[in-house]
């Protein structure tokens, strides 16, 4: 287990603790470059795995379950979430939009996380939202008290969705490892994020997501995302975050939590 969640009163971050990432990395010249994340979330993994493709460094400032941060708050006060990437002293927010940012700033190292073609640019969006819309929220019933219809119900839906993004992954890549080709693209980083909790869901349902039968090009694919040097110690083992989910589910019920 990375981090004991301490005891808290609200689903809020606290202060940040600086932890160096990438220390081999050239640091963008002259640029202040701090992510606020936490490891658990898949959210915060997404502009990590963009840093390591680019292989630049940048300062991850972790946040701990509890309270949020003054920085974080100053610097996302609307949604009061993580991750947010600081360049420069500018906060820039939400997890796809730090990755095309990311993409665009540093657009000559590295792979292009997004295609230049506008039309497989507009697909490869539209599959990134995909994953946000369908995938994202299933988690929340394995996160706080739910009953087992509600986790059964969040179980149908992610089978369903992972049934359409095997056939994306096949259109897109075309017969090639990733969905954005020979290397990790902008729905790699999309879905691959969130591969940790879909480990962790099988476990704690005693389920099979990535089922080869069923979703064989991605479950293939799921494999080798992990593997890969960009992905590499970002995405954590289903046993941290099946045990991170019973200290939140924990959490939750102690104290009556906000729901998000
Ligand atoms: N749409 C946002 C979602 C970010 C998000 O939900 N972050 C969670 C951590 S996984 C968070 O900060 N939760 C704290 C809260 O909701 O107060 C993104 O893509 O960045």
């Amino acid at each position: 287990m990375r981090n004991a969640l301490p005891s808290f009163s609200h689903f809020l971050w606290t202060s940040s603790i600086p932890e160096s990432s990438h220390k081999n990395r050239a640091m963008a010249a002259g640029d202040e470059l701090k992510l606020i994340g936490n490891w658990a979330s898949s959210f915060v993994a997404r502009p990590r795995i963009a840093f390591n493709l680019k292989g630049i460094q940048y300062e991850f400032l972790q946040e701990e379950f509890g309270k949020k941060s003054d920085l974080l708050l100053k610097s996302n006060p609307v949604h009061k979430k993580i991750p947010v990437l600081i360049h420069g002293g500018k906060p820039v927010c939400e997890s796809l939009v730090i990755v095309e940012y990311i993409d665009q700033i540093w657009s000559s190292s590295g792979p292009s996380i997004l295609p230049t073609d506008p039309y497989d640019r507009a697909v490869a969006r539209f599959w990134a939202a995909y994953v946000d819309d369908k995938l994202t929220l299933q988690f929340r019933p394995f996160i706080r008290e739910a009953d087992e219809a509600a986790k059964a119900q969040a179980i149908e839906q992610m089978v369903a969705a992972l049934q359409h993004l095997e056939e994306a992954f096949e259109k897109c890549s075309k017969g090639k490892s990733f969905f954005a080709g020979d290397s990790i693209g902008f729905v790699d980083i999309a879905l691959g994020s969130l591969i940790g909790w879909l480990r962790a869901v099988e476990v704690l349902a005693g389920v099979k997501l990535f089922d080869e039968e069923r979703i064989p090009g991605l479950a293939k694919w799921a494999e080798r995302f992990c593997s890969s040097d960009a992905a590499m110690g970002i995405i954590p083992e289903p046993a941290e975050l099946v045990e991170f989910s019973k200290a939140l589910r924990d959490a939750f019920r102690s104290a009556a939590l906000p729901s998000n």
